[in-house]
């Protein structure tokens, strides 16, 4: 097989970048080692920022995000018997978030793709890519029990985290940023419909709480748990009991329980590769960088990298410009960067840290408490939410 953008990993990164190439004319193949039905049905991110809901809708494939998405105009902080609201609509009028899960937008795009003759290869193994420090790369693979290959003018690594395509880059040739959290999230998804309209953030003696949602039926909720919590020892009722108390608000009422449809757990880490790109193998998403989840920016991060990345190689069909390839990387990581800040900073406000001292406690609940008490403070919170301005 030939094409001219070959593209490792279905998810949200190797999806979108399918899409927004094929509008520009160009030609891809994307390549995916679990099913469609694993893809649809993985639960992860939940909250879009503007210029990701823009950029889908803008697409053309953000119709039954608009239909069926949650507006979300502030957030809450929780934090001693307190609640703080971030007013989005007082400090970045015109801003929002909408609520609408990661596996909603894989499903639209898929869709996308196959109405509009896309190719995607569903449960390939054994992927690997080669020449990519040559005009000719290749991806290799397994499909159907056939040793198959893809002849590319370049490869595009979507593969997230635990992908090949960093790990093909030659070993010093990438700078390795890394911070791993003493922590982790125990994540559920309830039929239980949320107690809040809005998110809460919640910071407690005992940990790190987190109410979301995916729709008014279904409640998406965090605690913060070590990282190598057993989620044998998380029976549905210790998990209700933790989040009733670390939730807990003398004057809001109290969360809803209701069936448990999935409980897993996330680990904590902020790492970024450099350069995110290595010859003709350019790097996209997860497979390039991490955040803690803390800050909702992963799946913002994929999208805000993949409309660059697009960009460039739109230039590059069109007037055989190498200029905006050759920026991509730096260009992203500008972005990048500015995430990782924030959802260190979000995650250092709002979880307990084994080993912290009186002292760090006290200064932690002052950092909440300043935010609380300063619309400079909550502007900064708020605009980082909602989305940096695309540079
Ligand atoms: P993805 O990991 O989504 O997609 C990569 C794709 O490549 C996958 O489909 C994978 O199967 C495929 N792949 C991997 N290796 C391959 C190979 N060798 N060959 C072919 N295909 C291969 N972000 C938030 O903002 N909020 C959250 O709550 C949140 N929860 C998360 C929970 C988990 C368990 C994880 C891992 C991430 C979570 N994230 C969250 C971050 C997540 O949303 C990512 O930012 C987002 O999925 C990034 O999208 P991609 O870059 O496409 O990577
Ligand atoms: C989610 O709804 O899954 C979610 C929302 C906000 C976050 C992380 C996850 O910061």
């Amino acid at each position: 097989m030939r094409t001219q953008v070959g593209i490792i990993g279905a998810g949200p990164s190797g999806l979108l970048l399918s899409h927004l190439l094929h509008l520009a004319g160009i030609e891809s193949i994307v390549v995916e080692d679990r099913s469609r039905r694993y893809v649809e049905e993985r639960i992860r991110a939940g909250v879009l920022e503007q210029q990701c809901v823009d950029l889908l809708v803008e697409s053309g494939v953000g119709g039954r995000l608009l239909r069926e998405g949650l507006v979300h105009h502030g957030v809450n902080l929780r934090f001693g018997g307190r609640t703080c609201r971030i007013d989005f609509a007082r400090l970045t009028p015109g801003r929002a978030v909408t609520v609408y899960g990661q596996h909603e937008v894989v499903k639209d795009l898929i869709a996308a793709r196959i109405e509009a003759g896309g190719e995607i290869l569903f449960d390939v193994e054994d992927t690997s890519v080669e020449g990519i420090a040559t005009d000719a790369p290749r991806i290799r693979f397994r499909h159907g029990g056939q040793a198959q290959s893809i002849a590319c003018d370049f490869i595009a690594g979507c593969d997230g985290f635990h992908g090949i395509s960093r790990p093909a880059i030659p070993h010093g040739a990438l700078k390795v940023y890394e911070r791993v959290y003493p922590f982790a999230w125990l994540g559920i998804l309830a039929e239980a419909p949320p107690c809040s309209d809005e998110l809460i953030y919640a910071l407690h003696d005992d940990g790190f709480a987190l109410l979301s949602m995916r729709s008014p039926r279904i409640t998406r909720l965090y605690l913060q748990c070590r990282p190598d919590e057993d989620l044998e020892a998380w029976s549905d009722d210790r998990v209700w009991a933790e989040l009733h108390k670390r939730l807990e608000d003398r004057d809001g009422p109290r969360v809803n329980e209701g069936p448990i449809l999935q409980k897993g757990v996330t680990p904590m880490r902020s790492f970024v590769v450099e350069p995110m790109r290595h010859g003709r193998l350019y790097l996209a998403g997860d497979a390039a960088h991490i955040v803690p989840p803390t800050g909702a920016k992963g799946m913002n991060l994929a999208a805000a990298d993949v409309r660059v990345l697009a960009h460039a190689f739109a230039a590059y069909y069109r007037e055989r410009r190498t200029d905006l390839l050759d920026a991509y990387s730096a260009a992203a990581l500008g972005r990048i960067w500015k995430a990782q800040r924030f959802s260190w900073w979000m995650t250092s406000m709002l979880h307990r840290f084994d080993g912290d001292s009186a002292f760090d406690r006290r200064r932690q609940l002052a950092e909440l408490e300043y935010v609380a008490g300063s619309v400079a403070a909550q502007t900064s919170l708020a605009e980082n939410y909602v989305g940096l301005p695309l540079d």
